[in-house]
């Protein structure tokens, strides 16, 4: 049995933070190096090793791949759609730079296993809006999207060519209460819950029949999981899995949660990223995905909010 050595950049993210404890349970947390340009998250400390690591400086990535003996790579870092639209320049450098780093080293170091999250914000406006298929109208209008669609032909790439195995996933919004989002449009989804709890109400900065395909984080974690443990043949799409969970607008998750807490009011004042969710399907077609490795979600809108309420 090959001694597998995982690096996670990105880890102290939305998605790193479980990723990596999630990696620790399977490898051993001693197998599995988290690494981040900005401090440990809170919930990683004490349970492995963690290096500082700024994923646009090649020649240190390299040096630490090489000196971890690390045999895959999962690449979280990224700047989300909302953030990006504020900076599109630094989006589109960093998020694309940090992918061909990776991709790079991994042929040159011939790494296992590459996972590289995408996104549901690679759709646009001119692609369908319901159950959007995997293969369909393309045409991205955040730079998020445009880096991430991009970034998907550069995995296929380096798979055609050089038989990388490279996986990644379209990921919906994620909601999750262990750690906070990174400057996404659907954020409102996280944020809700916790004003719900302190403060009895929330301003949503999307209108209120805005529907938009949304995962909870176990469920993300464990599509991840299962992706990067199926077996090679069974992996058909080299570009990226769509996947879907549930779909849901902020006047039904509001309805939801007013269920636990009744005395929670809802008001809406809609901003620049209500324009991105425009433009993003309502709900996604992953039948590519289970036929392919077996996905299938667990939670439900209901089962999300009451196991978000009992942890939070
Ligand atoms: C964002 N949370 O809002 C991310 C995600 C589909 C949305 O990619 O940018």
């Amino acid at each position: 049995m090959i001694k597998e050595k995982i690096l996670v950049i990105g880890a102290s993210g939305q998605i790193g933070v479980e990723l990596t404890l999630a990696l620790r349970k399977i490898y051993g947390n001693a197998n599995v190096v988290a690494s981040d340009l900005r401090e440990e998250n809170e919930l990683l400390k004490g349970t492995g090793p963690y290096v500082s690591l700024d994923v646009m400086n090649k020649e240190m990535l390299h040096v630490q791949v090489i000196r971890q003996n690390v045999t895959q790579i999962y690449l979280l870092a990224a700047i989300l759609s909302a953030t990006g639209e504020k900076n599109p320049n630094l989006a589109w450098s960093l998020n694309m730079q940090s992918l061909l780093n990776v991709l790079d080293i991994a042929k040159e170091e011939k790494i296992h296993k590459v996972y590289w999250p995408s996104s549901i914000a690679v759709f646009g406006p001119t692609s369908p809006k319901k159950n959007c298929p995997q293969q369909t109208v393309i045409e991205p209008i955040t730079v998020y999207g445009i880096s991430k669609y991009a970034g998907e032909f550069w995995c296929n790439y380096y798979h055609q060519r050089w038989g990388l195995d490279v996986r990644s996933i379209r990921y919906p919004g994620l909601i999750s209460y262990k750690s906070a989002p990174g400057g996404g449009t659907t954020d409102y989804a996280v944020e809700i819950f916790h004003e719900a709890l302190e403060e009895k109400s929330y301003e949503c900065f999307l209108e209120p029949d805005t529907y938009l395909p949304m995962m909870y984080m176990p469920d993300a974690i464990k599509a991840t999981l299962e992706l990067m443990e199926a077996p090679e043949e069974k992996i058909k799409i080299r570009t990226s899995y769509n996947i879907s969970g549930m779909s849901f607008s902020p006047k039904e998750i509001a309805a939801e949660i007013k269920k636990h807490i009744p005395e929670f009011t809802i008001s809406y004042k809609p901003d620049y990223r209500q324009q991105i969710a425009n433009s993003w399907p309502q709900s996604i077609d992953d039948s590519v995905a289970r036929n392919d490795w077996g996905w299938k979600e667990d939670y439900d809108l209901p089962a999300m909010t009451k196991d978000m309420f009992e942890n939070l």
